[in-house]
């Protein structure tokens, strides 16, 4: 057990729980347990299954055995409201669900206070939708998802920082909760609870204690970027990409806003200054639809059909809820009723590695900080056929890897609070270069062929 952490990792489709062991400057990753995550529809309304999220981190930490700690991060944005016995007042709703439709457009612009992308899901408009319910009315305490988990594990209550940043109630210079920002929108102040940070204890599981990791799955997969030096851009790659670069304080100009760059919160202080794109999302989409075929094949032949030929904006939000993915895409793409899925599958991946491209060029230019390296890390680095497509459409190298940022930042912030690792982000990065599989792909085709889909794809 000497040196053995447990990461509490939950995506949009699965939970898993990652035992990782340091060892004379390695890293051994075990996944331990994997669990579906699979949200339902109530009486309309989109919710996350919590109570099986649950079971399936308790199952992991048994099946993990004994660890030195357990840290937990999952996807952002999204809450359970809890009365003051503690008791979860009904089931988080999906941020996919459609009760924030139209609500970022009636609430005034919140950049110059939090910095944050308007996303239609971002808490602060999940709230405002919840404002008028009896539950809302109950409500003590509003838990993030993974202070809702250790809340459930320890008893302690928190709001740990980095996800907190994603919620657009957070002051992004003072780092703190925007107390007018929360009195002006006719929030309760009390549902806030104090904000920790990544490093500090929470409580105790069992004897064991539970840690505060960057438990916005983002932020623990930019600790987990094996970068040297800060010339690069990152894309997390999983149901979205998240693409930008690593900052030490925020950009909030007219230009910024106007792009919908965000400004979220790092480990150690730093920021995330990023865009979210579609991800791996529409052709998740697809692939259930489809049956779940092989990927493998559906890949290898997306691979042989033209390149560039059908390209759509990724960006569109016509493309965020869940449904008729396919459907959606061939109508954008102006593509017949028949068009095969490898044609679909290479639509996506052509117009993904472009809406890449566009998110890493903007960076640069709003922060002002050229790069010579896009890092792409998460599920989607072992998708060869995107990296490649990336690094062409960006006329930059990719290095693809680690598959598992988000469990290995999330284990590295444990083992560094309890003293197994030493130093700051750079030191952490360079654990993960010397001990993880990264691939580089390097740019080819034409920057002309690019601009021209870009031009097509209407952006
Ligand atoms: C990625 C992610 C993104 C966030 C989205 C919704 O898993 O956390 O960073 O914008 O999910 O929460």
């Amino acid at each position: 057990m000497s040196d053995a952490f447990a990461a509490v990792d939950l995506g949009a489709s699965s939970g898993r729980v990652v035992v990782g062991r340091f060892h004379d400057g390695t890293l051994e990753l075990e996944v331990v347990h994997r669990f579906p995550n699979e949200p339902v529809r109530v009486v309309g309304t989109l919710h996350w299954d919590i109570l099986s999220l649950y079971r399936g981190v308790l199952d992991g930490l048994a099946a993990a055995g004994p660890v030195r700690s357990i840290g937990i991060d999952s996807w952002a944005v999204d809450y359970g409201l809890i009365d003051a016995d503690g008791a979860l007042l009904g089931n988080p709703v999906h941020y996919r669900d459609a009760r924030t439709d139209g609500i970022a457009d009636r609430v005034k612009d919140l950049y110059d206070v939090c910095g944050l992308q308007k996303l239609p899901f971002n808490t602060v408009y999940q709230l405002i939708a919840a404002e008028p319910t009896a539950q809302y009315a109950a409500a003590d305490r509003l838990l993030m998802i993974p202070d809702l988990l250790a809340y459930w594990l320890t008893g302690g209550i928190g709001a740990e920082y980095t996800n907190a940043s994603t919620t657009g109630l957070l002051d992004v210079r003072t780092r703190e909760w925007s107390w007018p920002l929360i009195s002006e929108l006719g929030l309760r102040a009390r549902l806030l609870p104090p904000v920790r940070h990544p490093g500090d204890r929470i409580g105790l599981f069992g004897g064991t204690p539970v840690i505060a990791v960057g438990s916005h799955d983002t932020a623990s997969a930019v600790v987990a970027v094996p970068a040297e030096g800060d010339d690069f851009a990152y894309i997390s790659c999983g149901t979205w990409s998240l693409v930008g670069l690593e900052l030490d304080a925020p950009v909030l100009s007219e230009e910024s806003r106007a792009a919908n760059f965000t400004n979220e919160g790092g480990v150690d202080s730093t920021i995330r200054y990023l865009r979210n794109v579609m991800g791996l999302w529409p052709l998740q989409e697809c692939l259930r639809e489809w049956g779940s075929p092989a990927l493998p094949e559906l890949l290898a032949a997306a691979a042989a059909e033209p390149g560039l030929a059908h390209v759509v904006d990724l960006d569109d939000p016509v493309f965020l809820p869940p449904g008729d993915m396919a459907g959606r895409l061939r109508e954008r793409a102006g593509l017949p009723a028949g068009a095969s899925h490898a044609t679909i599958v290479r639509c996506i991946l052509d117009s993904l590695a472009l809406a890449q491209r566009r998110a890493v060029r903007q960076a640069q230019e709003l922060a002002g900080r050229d790069v010579s390296v896009v890092h792409l890390v998460g599920g989607g680095a072992l998708n060869e056929l995107l990296c490649q497509l990336t690094a062409d459409a960006c006329g930059l190298p990719v290095l693809a890897g680690p598959v598992e940022a988000t469990a290995i930042g999330n284990l590295l912030v444990q083992a560094r609070a309890a003293g197994v690792v030493e130093g700051g982000l750079d030191a952490m990065r360079a654990l993960v270069r010397q001990t993880q599989r990264i691939v580089r792909y390097t740019p080819a085709g034409s920057e002309q062929d690019w601009d021209a889909a870009a031009a097509r794809a209407g952006r």
